[in-house]
């Protein structure tokens, strides 16, 4: 598992070089923006119950053989099943937007999960629209641009400092989408 530091001295060893200019200027730039990849995980975190439910759910609701007899959440045991998987894909999209670095979600999390879902017959296309769902969610969270029509009784905005969130959220977006293309 490697995180935006440990990313640059592995890349400058293969290189047998010393940790040059541009890595450091990528690294201060991890720093200076710091406090502000902070706050996006925790917007993504204290919202996390919330987005897997809200996921899981409109999955369901899209699709509602999936918790008939033979759909992949029936009976209770797969749909608690399924509830705990999107909670931990959320977990590990957390813990790579904290390292900076997408090692931690790869090794611990998708490295054979879709040879995991196709022994079990857990659909993928059902997975991905949950993942997309959690998405759109976290960036909502990560920017505070969800709103009550949305989010209904459990509306909850961060009210964090408002600022240029532009690169994080793409950076928070390619991890789900790390996801959805393991699972593709
Ligand atoms: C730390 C990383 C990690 C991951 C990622 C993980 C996933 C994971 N999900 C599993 C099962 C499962 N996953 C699902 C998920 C779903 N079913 C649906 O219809 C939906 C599309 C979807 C939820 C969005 C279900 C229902 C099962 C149980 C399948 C079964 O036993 O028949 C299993 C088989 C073992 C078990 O049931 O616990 C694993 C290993 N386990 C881990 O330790």
């Amino acid at each position: 598992m490697l995180d935006s530091f440990s990313r640059a001295v592995v890349t400058a060893d293969a290189k047998t070089a010393a940790i040059g200019g541009a890595d450091l200027n990528a690294l201060k730039g991890f720093i200076a923006e710091g406090n502000k990849r902070l706050d996006a995980v925790n917007a993504i975190a204290s919202n996390a119950s919330c987005a897997v439910s809200d996921a899981v759910s409109g999955m369901i609701c899209e699709n509602q053989g999936l918790i008939q007899a033979g759909g992949n959440c029936y009976p209770n045991r797969r749909m608690a099943a399924c509830l705990r998987d999107a909670e931990i894909v959320l977990r590990y999209v957390t813990y790579a937007l904290l390292a900076g670095d997408a090692s931690v979600l790869d090794d611990r999390c998708l490295n054979g999960l879709k040879e995991t879902y196709a022994a079990l017959g857990v659909p993928t296309t059902s997975t991905i629209r949950a993942v997309q769902i959690m998405k759109a969610a976290s960036l909502a969270h990560i920017n505070d641009t969800n709103t009550e029509a949305n989010g209904g009784k459990r509306f909850n905005q961060m009210g964090s400092v408002k600022g240029d969130c532009s690169a994080l959220t793409s950076e928070a977006a390619s991890y789900f989408d790390r996801v959805i293309s393991a699972l593709s």
